[in-house]
């Protein structure tokens, strides 16, 4: 068999019925990481943005299947792809959108750019350039949670940390060690794979022992969980799981999404290396038009709801635009602040 040719089977998962309140939230959530990322291609094209910029588009229910079955309480760990999980956290889209135009009114105060997304205020942890770089984060994270539980008796339920990270990391030492380290613990952690077939041009199944990495897991002793990654309900149903177990001290689990993404590894890419029969496939299995059938064919809402839904989307990410364009440049005389702690 060709070695680039592998087929992904997608696994069925038994969803839970959700009402239509959540089903309109999640597909909100979902198009808001589309619009947004479609609106950062055209601001970098047109050189509003700088270094690398690299989209989530195709793998929004990952985001949203997760990070929308979380608490507010709750930690999120991600990767140089972080843009959408910050959104998806309710990092505002202006603060966003400013960051990554290098304005003093962004996020990480126009210093991080795209790949370092931060907001303590929403427990949002970043923005990681270096890969694998998060985990070991999120690790600590999870320890000061059941720290600040047991011994400094903080009152209220125990926060739980998701940790994304895409699957060419996972060859990386640092997801053993912390695998290792967040059983022995019994960390409140969430690992969760965005397996989207690629790392940069390196595709999964030729890169690494043994492709199916939720089975990884079963060598540190925790549950692996494979999940069809572009179907948010799918990822919505597995997560509340893996969150009820972490919350109540049971520990961590690890969730294998199988994804794609839909564009070039960043806007630098020119994308040459994945087949158009490939990229077709996962095309057709886009997780928003999914949710938006299943949504419609259901009777939860009419295509007019559903369409003024993707008009409030547009209109959040033009102001976020023109609040990024009318924000001021940080000031050359404050170069060398938020160097240190205590600049904050
Ligand atoms: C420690 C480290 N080594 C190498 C790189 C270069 N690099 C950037 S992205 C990438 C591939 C990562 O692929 P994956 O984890 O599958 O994430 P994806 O980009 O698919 O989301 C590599 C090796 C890096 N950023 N950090």
């Amino acid at each position: 068999m060709d070695k680039r040719k592998r087929k992904v089977i997608l696994p069925t998962t038994s969803i839970i019925n959700e009402d239509k309140s959540t089903l309109l939230m999640l597909y909100e959530d979902m198009l808001l990481g589309r619009y947004f990322e479609d609106m950062c291609a055209q601001m970098y094209y047109r050189g509003k943005m700088f270094g690398f910029v690299h989209l989530y588009n195709g793998q929004e229910a990952v985001s949203t299947g997760v990070i929308k079955a979380l608490m507010t309480q709750d930690y999120v760990c991600s990767t140089y792809r972080d843009h959408v999980h910050a959104l998806s956290k309710g990092v505002p889209p202006n603060l966003v959108m400013a960051e990554l135009f290098g304005k003093e009114t962004g996020c990480s105060r126009g210093r991080g750019g795209s790949m370092h997304i931060f907001s303590a205020a929403h427990n949002f942890l970043g923005g990681f350039a270096f890969i694998g770089e998060g985990i070991p984060v999120a690790i600590g994270s999870a320890f000061q949670s059941v720290y600040s539980k047991q011994l400094l008796k903080k009152d209220g339920l125990l926060s739980v940390t998701v940790c994304f990270f895409g699957d060419g990391t996972t060859n990386n030492g640092q997801f053993f060690e912390c695998l290792n380290m967040a059983v022995l613990w019994k960390l409140p952690v969430i690992f969760v794979v965005e397996n989207n077939q690629w790392a940069i041009g390196m595709a999964h199944h030729r890169s690494t022992s043994s492709p199916e990495i939720y089975k990884k897991a079963q060598a540190f002793g925790l549950p692996g969980v494979e999940v069809d990654g572009m179907d948010v309900l799918s990822v919505r149903s597995v997560t509340i799981e893996a969150i009820k177990r972490a919350r109540q001290g049971q520990g961590p689990t690890l969730i294998e999404a199988l994804t794609y993404r839909f564009r070039g590894h960043s806007l630098a890419d020119p994308d040459e290396l994945r087949s158009r029969q490939e990229k077709n496939a996962w095309l057709a299995r886009d997780p928003i038009q999914k949710l938006r059938k299943y949504i419609f064919n259901n009777s939860f809402a009419s295509k007019y709801e559903l369409d003024n839904i993707d008009l409030k989307v547009k209109q959040i990410i033009d102001d976020s635009v023109n609040f990024a364009l009318s924000s001021p440049e940080p000031r050359i005389e404050d170069l060398k602040l938020y160097l240190f702690a205590e600049d904050n």
